[in-house]
């Protein structure tokens, strides 16, 4: 089964970006198949845990990163040989498989080398110069009666491993007799084929060769095979011609001796981008996979890492390639359903892409179930006001809309909880600043944007009263800072939204441009301000800052 498309909020989520997923999910299963999956690529915190609690609904599991992987680009499917095969097994598999290499595996898929067509090719295209090489096979008696599908009259120690060389014995016996003592090999060494010539038969039995293979089926006499036990010579019937079974002979070379190329391993776990810049220049044209134990787990060649990645992603609560997830631009992302401004992205093909300025992520997904003519679950209901609720502080930021107090009401009916009593869930889930630290505080709900070369991030915590930040004013100016160094950014803020009191205070740190832009009322000069009636980052504030940018102060 391929596997699901899968739907992300963004980095650092928030409530809506997890129930938008989680909904925009449900929906699609309803309305198409079980292949989605929503995910998140950050942690929950207690507001999102709130609802989710509430509802009985559990988290999308944690997806930090979609780059893809070369587990991914390789292929599994994986024809191997032992180091014992033959190459004629080895050929066989090339030749059945219409592949150019075998990886050789030891026991338990341990990678012992690589044998190609190529390789093969070497040690079978015979060359005049190395006549006796050419001959030369490492190997069993037994391998090579495999090989032959031989009939056996008379073997010894058929699985010991030696050096032998091949002759055919079609001259004449004299020519024959000066031939073996031209050559020096070994009798213990040799191996004759021969038809039914018995003159070479006897003679080859009374040197004591190691193995005789008379070709072409044919009957051998009862007083040679006697004679061949007698002097302890290994006698076989190969059923094909001289030419055919000597080479078929040489293919019983174990593939141990021929293996000479080591192979170039890669692991699953590197991104396809990195290992087409180490594979660009190099040699061979099949790579190996190995686990860390140099177990080999799949093979890949170059046009496997130019296949588009088969992940597919769905946006939602985000359009900005910036807060999606890490690797986003290296998948495909196939829809987009958001409600923020449009940031950068492109894509090949034509996109599904649903963007409306309402208050919420969750009320165009609840919108959808409607024009879909589907009712949502009372849990489904209950998250995606969850997400309502939460983004709009239940209707009262400016950011919502006619649309977003319909939606509502439609699914307070659905879950059988009221807008403010989820409201008084989510938001007494404790104080964002008192319950985290600093460094944290910053980084729950931070969003990073880019306008040209200009770098910077808003992070916004809600809170009800602003008691517990002013305990804490001075550290989280600090882990401000520190956040704009690390991530070298040229202005970072925190707008800390009182949503009982409906206004926020503004924490800035960065570029003196836009600090001295600020218009609102300053409590400490160059670092804190006070946005009376300012409640969305996103409708009031991202603004006023963009504009500051595009037009300079005034
Ligand atoms: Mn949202």
């Amino acid at each position: 089964m391929s596997q699901p498309t899968l739907i992300f909020g963004h980095r650092n989520p928030d409530a809506d970006a997890i129930c938008s997923a989680l909904a925009y999910a449900d929906l699609k299963r309803r309305t198409q198949s079980d292949a989605f999956q929503a995910a998140r690529c950050g942690n929950s915190n207690a507001r999102i845990d709130a609802i989710l609690d509430h509802f009985g609904v559990g988290l999308p599991p944690f997806i930090g990163d979609v780059t893809p992987r070369l587990r991914e680009a390789m292929s599994s499917d994986l024809v191997t040989v032992p180091p014992h095969a033959t190459c004629a097994e080895a050929l066989g598999l090339i030749e059945r498989n219409d592949i150019q290499v075998v990886p050789v595996v030891e026991e338990g898929n341990r990678l012992q080398g690589q044998i190609s067509i190529f390789q093969l090719g070497r040690y079978f295209v015979p060359s005049l110069g190395r006549a006796k090489e050419m001959r030369r096979v490492d190997t069993s008696i037994g391998s090579i009666v495999g090989a032959l599908r031989a009939q056996v009259l008379h073997v010894e120690n058929p699985d010991r491993i030696e050096e032998l060389h091949v002759r055919v014995g079609a001259m004449d016996i004299r020519s024959f007799d000066r031939f073996t003592e031209k050559e020096y090999i070994h009798p213990e060494k040799s191996v004759i084929v021969v038809g039914d010539r018995r003159d070479i038969q006897e003679r080859s039995i009374q040197m004591g060769i190691r193995l005789l293979v008379v070709t072409g089926g044919l009957e051998v006499e009862e007083k040679v095979v006697k004679r061949a036990q007698d002097e302890g010579v290994s006698l076989i019937v190969s059923p094909y011609d001289s030419a055919t079974t000597a080479w078929t002979i040489r293919a019983a070379t174990r593939v141990s001796k021929v293996l000479t190329e080591t192979p170039v391993e890669f692991s699953p776990e590197e991104t396809v981008a990195d290992v087409q810049r180490r594979t660009a220049t190099m040699g061979p044209a099949v790579f190996m996979v190995t686990t860390d134990e140099g177990r080999l787990v799949g093979i890949f060649t170059r046009r496997d890492l130019l296949r588009p990645s088969s992940t597919r992603i769905i946006l939602v609560d985000h359009n900005e390639l910036s807060q999606a997830v890490p690797g986003a631009e290296e998948v495909e992302i196939v829809e987009v359903v958001d409600h923020h401004r449009l940031g950068d992205l492109r894509t090949t093909d034509p996109i599904l892409f649903i963007n409306r300025p309402v208050g919420s992520t969750c009320t165009i997904v609840a919108d959808l179930y409607r024009q879909a003519g589907l009712k949502p679950s009372r849990e489904m209901a209950g998250v995606m006001m969850g997400g309502l609720v939460s983004d709009t502080l239940n209707l009262r930021s400016p950011t919502s809309t006619p649309l977003d107090e319909e939606i509502l009401e439609w699914l307070e009916e659905l879950s059988g909880v009221t807008g403010s009593e989820l409201a008084e869930i989510i938001f007494s889930s404790g104080s964002v600043v008192g319950r985290n630290e600093p460094d944290e505080v910053i980084g729950l709900d931070r969003k990073l944007y880019e306008e040209g070369d200009f770098r910077f991030a808003i992070s916004q915590v809600e809170e009800i009263g602003f008691g517990e930040f002013w305990k804490r004013a001075d550290d989280l100016i600090l882990a401000l800072e520190r956040s704009r160094e690390e991530e070298r950014l040229d202005f970072v803020a925190l707008m800390v939204t009182d949503i009982k009191e409906q206004d926020s205070l503004l924490l800035v740190n960065g570029s003196d441009r836009i600090i001295q832009a600020i218009s609102y009322p300053a409590l400490d000069e160059g670092e804190v301000y006070r946005l009376n009636g300012v409640v969305s980052r996103k409708k009031q504030l991202l603004p006023f800052i963009t504009g500051i940018l595009r037009d300079g102060p005034g």
